[in-house]
This record gives structure tokens, C-alpha cells and sequence, in this order.
């Protein structure tokens, strides 16, 4: 998606329909054809709307679909022929029913990232749910309760490495819409279809699968083009290694540099823009050259307005910021963090120099990660003191490549129990030297160290440990794991849980 206006983006169509409770109907993509009609599932997380709540549906179709990056043709998996869509939108508090019509080869699932649902709409196969086969349909229907920036994408293997992902926004009815435009800014790594498929990267990785030990280990880089392309400078980085895979390209709304996307306006305007990293193993730095960002969100969640030339964003991150256009024509760069090339598109206000992939972008000097950043006030949890302190060692190593929670691979963890009610304190020590942006399913910490700053998916550097709290209001089983989806996939998760 390029440039969208606010106004365009609430009443466009993008496979989505938002109706009366009585009313509901739903846009479909259409059918592949020569594929036969699909089993319908029952519902296991079938809700009924409450008086006077909205309803908004949508269905998604996940299938084998050829993506046009800029000149490089990728055959891929995604839910719309335009990589990362169908936008999603509803407003705080409507029940959402969206139908996943299951065309690829294998089966998925749909993950709601960051969104406080209930737990059976969760969408992780084998813990809320059984994963969806390839031919069925199955129903997720949960109320969305707080507004914000989300993204979804499945909790299925490595399938959020493929094109299957989309921004996920939920309107605030009171939003104060200080803002004249609204951009939906995507970045995502990129392999599949035209380097080693995630499948093949996931397999390389496993082939020299170790054990993971619980102390400190180096870390290392691997490339995807061969394997073998070790060694990317992370000296100076308070990152350390911030990722292992040299992809061969970095997108900004699917396209790569040979062709980025352009985001037209006018000078003068106040551009909201939402940033989500949908990448399976690149943390990114940010920057609009000549342009300072406002950062007024994080995860969904008001921060206190913080401005910043640049910022990090890690995997499962999102950053809202405002922006006020000058005039001309600018790169806006998304550079991957320790690896080579870059992603970006152009912001275009009137007459210039269109700008090279290769433009020097001051900016990005120095960047912001969340850290520097505090809660507003209407974001924070109620004040109150920890009933339970739960602490949590994140462990691994690249040679050979294992990565852990307390020392122990998924599967053979031990779930984290805590009590409905609770307030639960985790602290997150990294002892590894690579970072790792730590995610938490169907709740939003408040980080006490960052004057509660709400997050639902925080960066824990090297040798760092980061303090999280969270409210035990939203019960069930609840996945906590790397948003690096190979670590997680080696087995850097684990499950909080509460009755
Ligand atoms: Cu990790």
C-alpha cells in the first residue's frame, strides 16, 4: 500500500466489511480455481455479539501467490495477491469474525499479535487450537478491545517468513486524529522465492542443532545466500548481534530498493505513521532524512511524545510516529541492523532529486530503542506492587545453534504458572550475545524501569535484563517466546498459564 489518506483507508474495501451485529456479511477473496470446496470446521471460539456491538468480518485466504518486488518475481504464501495485505481494521471494541480459508499445501493458523483476546482465538495450533489443514476453513471470532497498531501472521513453523502477514489497526473511538494523513509502513526480510526458502534456512539451522547451555555463549552470523556468510560487523552496536540471516532483500511495504514505494503529501501536513516489523530475523533502524519523528506509540500503547531523529524496531515491534512534511522529495530508510543492504521508499512533497537506495541518511546516527521511551499516563497498569517475581534466563548460542528459556528447549520447558489476579513481575536476563525481542501472547507489560511503558514485545539486548510487568486478567495458555522465529523455532519459547 502506498499513500492512503485516513479517509481512504476507513471506507476502502481491502477485503474487509464492517456491519451491524445483525447484518454481518462478509467480502470474500475469491476461490483459486480447480481447488475443491473446503471443509467448514465448527468454531470453537464462537462469540456472540453484546447489545449494540459491532460486527467486522473478513476472510483470508492463504495461498501459494507470485509477488512482484520491484523487478524480482518471488513465488511466495501470502493472504492477498499484494504482499502484506489485507489491511484489517475495526474499531476498539467491535467483535471481529474473520474466516481462514486454508489454500496452501500445509496447515497454519492465524496469531492476532499483541491484541489482549481471549485465548481460545489466540491462534497457536496444538495449544489454543488444532491447526488449521490445507482445504479447511476455520472461524476466529474475538472482541478487540484496545485500539492500535497490530499486526497478524501464523503461529504455523516458519510460515511468517513467507509473505503471510498484514497490518492489523484498531481505531480508537475517541481517537483525537491530530494527524492530516496516516501511512501503514510494513518491513519485512526476504527470501522465500528467490533465495533458500524459511523451510530450508529452518532446516540448515537444525541440521547443526546443539544444546543450549544455560551461560554466556558467542554469537555468530549466517548467510541465507550460502550458508556461509559469516561475520557481519556488530562492534559498536549496542545490539550486539541483531540478527543470523543475510536475506536477500529488505522491503518497505513489499518492495525492495530497486523499486520502493512512494508516500505522497504535501508539505506542511502531519503524517501519523504506523510501523510494524513483520521480519522473521532483521531489527531495523528508521529514519525519514530531513525529517525528525515524533514517537507517540509503542505496541499499540500511548507513550509520552518523544522525538527522535531514528529508532529501532525489532521483530513484532510496533512504532506509531507523527511527522510534519517538508517539502521535496526524501528517502525514508530502513536499515537492517549488523547486515548489508537496505529497505526504503520515498516521501514525496513537491520537486527534487529523487533520492539512490545508497542516499546518505544522517539520521539514522544514533537511533532511539524503547528504552528511552515512557509510558503516557493513560497507558499505564493500576500502581501496584508484584504478588509473584518470576525470573527468566534466555540462553543459546550460533555454534551450535540452539536457543533456550531457563536452559530448556520448547517442549521440554517449564510452563510459567502463575495465579488469575496476580500482578506478576518477569525478569528477562539475556545471557547470550545476541538480542532478542521477547514477546508475550494476550497481555501488554508495563516496564517499571521505563516509567511503565506498555509493550508487548520488548528487546532484550546482550547481558541485559529487562523487568516486566503484567496484570493476570486475560486467562489461559499463553505462548512467550522470541519474535526471531528461528530462534523460537529451535525452541526459545515457552507458555505462561492461569486459570
Ligand atoms: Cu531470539
Amino acid at each position: 500500500m502506498n499513500h492512503l489518506s485516513r479517509r481512504t483507508l476507513l471506507v476502502g474495501g481491502l477485503g474487509l466489511a464492517t456491519t451491524g451485529a445483525l447484518a454481518g456479511c462478509s467480502v470474500t477473496t475469491p476461490p483459486t480455481p480447480g481447488t475443491p470446496s473446503p471443509v467448514v470446521l465448527p468454531t470453537p471460539t464462537a462469540a456472540t455479539p453484546t447489545a449494540g456491538q459491532r460486527v467486522t468480518t473478513a476472510t483470508l485466504t492463504p495461498a501459494a501467490r507470485t509477488y512482484d518486488l520491484g523487478g524480482v518475481t518471488a513465488s511466495s504464501w501470502g493472504y492477498s495477491d499484494q504482499l502484506g495485505q489485507p489491511l484489517f481494521r475495526a474499531t476498539a471494541g467491535d467483535l471481529v469474525r474473520v474466516t481462514v480459508d486454508n489454500r496452501l499445501p500445509e496447515s497454519t493458523s492465524v496469531h492476532w499479535h499483541g491484541v489482549r483476546l481471549a485465548n481460545a482465538a489466540d491462534g497457536v495450533p496444538g495449544i489454543t487450537q488444532q491447526p488449521i489443514e490445507p482445504g479447511q476453513q476455520y472461524r476466529y471470532e474475538f472482541t478487540a478491545p484496545d485500539p492500535g497498531t497490530y499486526f497478524f501472521h501464523p503461529h504455523s513453523g516458519v510460515q511468517i517468513d513467507r509473505g503471510l502477514y498484514a497490518p492489523l489497526i484498531i481505531d480508537d473511538p475517541r481517537e483525537p486524529g491530530a494527524y492530516d494523513a496516516e501511512w501503514i509502513v510494513v518491513l519485512d526480510d526476504w527470501t522465500d522465492g528467490v533465495g533458500k526458502s524459511p523451510d530450508d534456512i529452518l532446516a540448515a539451522f537444525k541440521a547443526q542443532h546443539g544444546t543450549v547451555s544455560s551461560g554466556m555463549n558467542p554469537g555468530g552470523m549466517m548467510g541465507s545466500g550460502g550458508m556461509g556468510g559469516m561475520g557481519h560487523g556488530s562492534m559498536g552496536s549496542p545490539l550486539g548481534d541483531a540478527g543470523d540471516i543475510d536475506y536477500p532483500h529488505y522491503l518497505i511495504n513489499g518492495r525492495a530498493s530497486t523499486a520502493p514505494a512512494t508516500f505522497s503529501g504535501k508539505p506542511g501536513q502531519r503524517v501519523r505513521m504506523r510501523f510494524v516489523n513483520a521480519a522473521a530475523d532483521t531489527i531495523f533502524r528508521v529514519a525519514l532524512g530531513g525529517h525528525l519523528f515524533t514517537i507517540t506509540h509503542t505496541d499499540g500503547y500511548p507513550t509520552k511524545p518523544t522525538q527522535a531523529r531514528s529508532f529501532y524496531i525489532a521483530m513484532g515491534e510496533r512504532y506509531d510516529v507523527t511527522v510534519t512534511l517538508a517539502d521535496g522529495v526524501f528517502p525514508l530508510v530502513a536499515r537492517p541492523e549488523g547486515k548489508n543492504g537496505t529497505a526504503w521508499a520515498i516521501v514525496k512533497t513537491g520537486s527534487g532529486t529523487t533520492p539512490t537506495p545508497g542516499v546518505l541518511v544522517p539520521e539514522l546516527d544514533n537511533p532511539l530503542d524503547s528504552r528511552q521511551l515512557s509510558a503516557d499516563t493513560s497507558a499505564l497498569l493500576p500502581n501496584r506492587e508484584p504478588d509473584a517475581v518470576v525470573d527468566v534466563q534466555l540462553n543459546g548460542q550460533m555454534q551450535p545453534y540452539a536457543w533456550g528459556i531457563n536452559g530448556k528447549v520448547f517442549g521440554q520447558d517449564t510452563p510459567i504458572t502463575v495465579k488469575a489476579g496476580q500482578r506478576v513481575r518477569l525478569r528477562m536476563s539475556n545471557m547470550t550475545m545476541m538480542s532478542h525481542p521477547m514477546h508475550l501472547h494476550g497481555h501488554t507489560w508495563g516496564l517499571p524501569s521505563n516509567g511503565g511503558l506498555r509493550k508487548d514485545t520488548v528487546l532484550v539486548m546482550p547481558m541485559q535484563t529487562v523487568t516486566a510487568d503484567l496484570q493476570a486478567d486475560n486467562p489461559g495458555v499463553w505462548m512467550y517466546h522470541c519474535h526471531n522465529i528461528y530462534h523460537a523455532e529451535l525452541g526459545m519459547m515457552t507458555t505462561l498459564r492461569y486459570n
